[in-house]
């Protein structure tokens, strides 16, 4: 039999099949809790510390205190990989408030439970990549910042779920949410950006998106290759009417956007700016200097 996987829970290792925590945690019954999605690329964990900064910001904001410390949380990460023996890797990382009793009333839990679960990492189709996906902007509003926004990684994503469900009844490949204002937000778990007129543009956060790590990584490195990276509201008729767009996001990497509700981006195809900043971005995964070594 193949070796299971191992899972960490509160300092200990378990069998993937194993792996298990009380049906009375309130990460489960009231999603309350934060979360963040790493990568690892040929032995490299891809921007792992602003991943854990996020995640404190994340927890600081719902009042959860983790019981590590970010060098601890880093350790943990790494020894994870270690025993698992990955080097590419998809790495969850779940902080809960932990067990309570059936009353939403977080005080009543003692003890965050800390999850990281390091398993191997299912692709985006490359057809994506290489075509472009088709998007649709659904009637889910991003929730706003005064209410769960994604401006907290927390483990509530009803809000993108719902998203989701609109675009796959209708077959299209990503959800679209805009906010309350009708400006773009983001994807249903990617940030979105269009390309105008050699400028990349992408929906500020007080729209309710996840200031996302590869959004960042993204406007520097169109700052690098010398073009303009903003933050500025987009309308529909600007994403309908942009040069390119794309999603970006740590499982997505970047993704072309082919069409919006059917209306073709540009010519339909991935765009120059995008193929320029997809070949960037591969070119600094797995680079010691764009994240954490796991063997050091
Ligand atoms: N917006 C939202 C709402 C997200 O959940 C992103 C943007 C992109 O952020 P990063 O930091 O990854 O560049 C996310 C990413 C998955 C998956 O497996 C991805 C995310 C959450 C859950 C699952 O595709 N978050």
């Amino acid at each position: 039999m193949e070796k299971e996987l191992l899972i960490y829970i509160d300092g200990e290792y378990y069998p993937k099949s194993r792996a298990k925590i009380s049906v009375y945690d309130h990460g489960l019954l009231y999603g309350d809790g934060v979360f963040e999605g790493i990568r690892a690329y040929s032995g490299v964990v891809f921007k792992l510390r602003e991943h854990i900064d996020r995640l404190y910001r994340s927890a600081r904001v719902i009042m959860l205190n983790i019981p590590l410390t970010r060098e601890e949380m880093i350790r943990a990460v790494l020894e994870t990989l270690r025993k698992n023996n990955l080097q590419d890797a998809y790495i969850r990382l779940v902080v809960t408030r932990g067990i309570g009793d059936l009353g939403l009333d977080p005080r009543k839990c003692q003890r965050p439970t800390v999850i990281i679960i390091t398993d191997i990492i299912k692709l985006h189709s490359s057809e994506a990549k290489e075509k472009g996906i088709r998007a649709m902007i659904v009637w889910v509003k991003r929730d706003p910042v005064d209410a769960t926004s994604h401006e907290v990684k927390s483990l509530n994503y009803m809000n993108s779920i719902l998203a989701k469900i609109e675009a796959n009844i209708v077959g299209y490949d990503e959800a679209i949410c805009l906010d309350k204002n009708g400006y773009i937000s983001e994807g249903a778990a990617e940030n979105l950006f269009i390309v105008k007129n050699g400028r990349i543009i992408t929906p500020p956060t007080s729209t309710g998106a996840l200031v996302g790590i590869t959004r960042e990584v993204v406007m520097k490195l169109a700052q690098k290759i010398g073009c303009t990276a903003v933050e500025n509201n987009i309308t529909p008729t600007d994403l309908f009417t942009a040069d390119e767009a794309f999603l970006t996001g740590t499982a997505a990497e970047i993704i072309p956007i082919a069409e919006v509700n059917k209306r073709i981006i540009g010519d339909g195809k991935p765009g120059p700016l995008t193929r320029r900043l997809m070949q960037e971005f591969a070119k600094i995964l797995g680079d010691p200097n764009e994240g954490i070594p796991i063997h050091q």
